[in-house]
């Protein structure tokens, strides 16, 4: 493995005309509405694609998830930028960003990524618009989720500790507050106050007294104004946007494998970061959507507890973390590395119907004498699971089969044309593409706009 970590991108020059036309080919091709997913445990590059195809839509999108989410991106100067809320759209000043109903909003985190962006010279105001009916994530949502966390114990999910599950949960009990609870401060208190007799009545540990729901109470009061400019029926502006033939592009956060549903349960977000979330986190209808894209590193990672089929141990996986950077956008945590996954993305590719694939990360794996693709699972006594378990005492236990290929030996941080990349890494490439029978169309080879070639 490189023991070098991949450097920060450079300042982007003009590329070469030829290659800018085949990428604008590719990307001009999208569909009105399209999407971009995680198809493993997230943290696979998202924000950067979004970033990169941000000024071909007007409309950049997030369905679900909140400030657990960390998208980092980088300009043409190469300066870094860690999103959480903040679609990644916000670098490109011809792009609306929108935070749809299915997002959690925590106001204060909000306002401090606003005001990060704007110190830096990246306009924000009157260019987000969060819906009305997203929920409201409160500092007491933050705290349950560490309360829980710490009643786990050796269970512990590995949250980031955000908030998010516990907001989901008071949607979902249906005592949440909303974006456009703001607009009636004569009646929040009372809201509120339910939501904090809940969690004091749940958690020994949660200190509450009246004090600190009229101190709550007052803040969101000086939030509301601030926060009124961005508020908007974003149902409506996004529907009117798909009528008036507007390009939308949808930005998924986390991954399928974290999906309520569909992933590792419990060991899993509370969103719904597949397909099925772009419909019910922005309101807009199933035939609207075409191209989605599944985004999928050269390699696995996670981060939090749970299984992990293809994990690396000790020394190979400290290596594969080092040369890939792998620590937490949000948090700064480890993440856990391995090998690429093949019976994990064929059920996300399924799940999700991806028209075409982002391989990200392809240059951290230069170096490597081979290189193995998980390609099927065992069960402990024996034959081959048909497909990915829903039950995690099965998924434990599975004996995982490999392919092993051969690596590469030069650096591909500098390649811009797949005929260009060495004949391994070609292989590579079209071997996952023959496994999981989905087009590979972008293929990541560094962090920056520019590291990407389009296949
Ligand atoms: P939560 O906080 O309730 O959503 O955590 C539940 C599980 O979902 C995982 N999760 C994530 N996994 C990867 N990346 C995420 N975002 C950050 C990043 C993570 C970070 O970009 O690096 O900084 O640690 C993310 N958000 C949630 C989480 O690890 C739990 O397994
Ligand atoms: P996201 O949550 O899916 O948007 O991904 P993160 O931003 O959390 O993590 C991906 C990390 O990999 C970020 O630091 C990116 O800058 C970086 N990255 C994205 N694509 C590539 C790539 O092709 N090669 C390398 N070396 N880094 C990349
Ligand atoms: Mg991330």
């Amino acid at each position: 493995l490189p023991r070098r970590c991949p450097a920060a991108p450079a300042a982007v020059s003009t590329t070469a005309a030829a290659e800018v036309d085949s990428s604008a080919d590719r990307v001009s091709a999208l569909s009105q509405v399209a999407g971009v997913l995680g198809s493993q445990w997230g943290d696979e590059g998202k924000g950067k694609l979004v970033d990169v195809l941000a000024p071909r839509f007007d409309i950049v999108a997030r369905c679900q998830g909140g400030a657990n989410a960390g998208h980092t991106i980088y300009n043409s100067e190469g300066k870094k930028f860690a999103l959480h809320l903040v679609p990644s759209g916000i670098l490109h000043e011809g792009t609306l960003c929108v935070v749809g109903n299915g997002a959690v909003i925590h106001v204060p985190g909000f306002f401090g990524e606003i005001d990060g962006l704007e110190s830096n010279g990246v306009r924000c105001n009157g260019r987000i618009l969060v819906s009305d009916r997203a929920h409201l994530l409160f500092d007491l949502h933050q705290t349950v989720d560490g309360l829980r966390e710490t009643e786990l114990a050796n269970s512990f999910i590995g949250t980031t500790k955000r908030g998010i599950g516990p907001c989901y949960s008071s949607k979902v009990t249906r005592n949440g507050l909303r974006v456009c609870d703001l607009r009636h401060m004569d009646t929040f208190g009372d809201k509120l106050d339910v939501l904090f007799k809940d969690a004091a009545a749940r958690f020994q540990g949660f200190k509450y007294s009246p004090s600190m729901l009229k101190e709550e109470v007052e803040r969101y009061k000086r939030f509301a104004e601030r926060l009124e400019p961005f508020i908007a029926d974003t149902v409506h502006v996004l529907n009117e946007s798909i009528q008036q033939n507007k390009k939308i592009l949808v930005e998924g956060g986390q991954a399928t494998m974290l999906d309520i549903d569909f992933g590792t349960y419990p060991f899993v977000t509370s969103s719904s970061p597949s397909a099925g979330g772009i419909c019910t986190g922005l309101g807009i209808a199933p035939r609207v959507i075409g191209d989605l894209i599944g985004v999928v590193k050269a390699y696995t990672t996670r981060v939090g507890s749970g299984p992990f089929p293809t994990e690396l141990f000790g020394e190979a996986g400290d290596l594969l973390r080092n040369a890939g950077m792998e620590f937490g956008t949000t948090t700064g945590r480890p993440r856990r590395c391995g090998w690429l996954d093949i019976v994990a993305l064929k059920y996300c590719c399924q799940i999700n119907g991806f028209s075409s694939l982002n391989l990200t990360k392809l240059d951290v794996l230069s170096g490597l004498p081979e290189i193995k693709l998980g390609v099927s699972y065992n069960k402990i006594d024996g034959g081959k699971l048909q497909s990915f378990p829903g039950d995690l005492d099965t998924l434990e236990q599975v004996q995982v089969q490999y392919e092993v290929l051969p690596g590469w030996q030069t650096d591909i941080s500098s390649v811009r044309s797949y005929n260009e990349l060495p004949q391994a890494a070609r292989r590579y490439v079209e071997r996952i593409e023959e496994l999981v029978g989905v087009p590979v169309h972008y293929i990541g080879v560094g962090p920056g706009r520019d590291a990407l070639i389009y296949k």
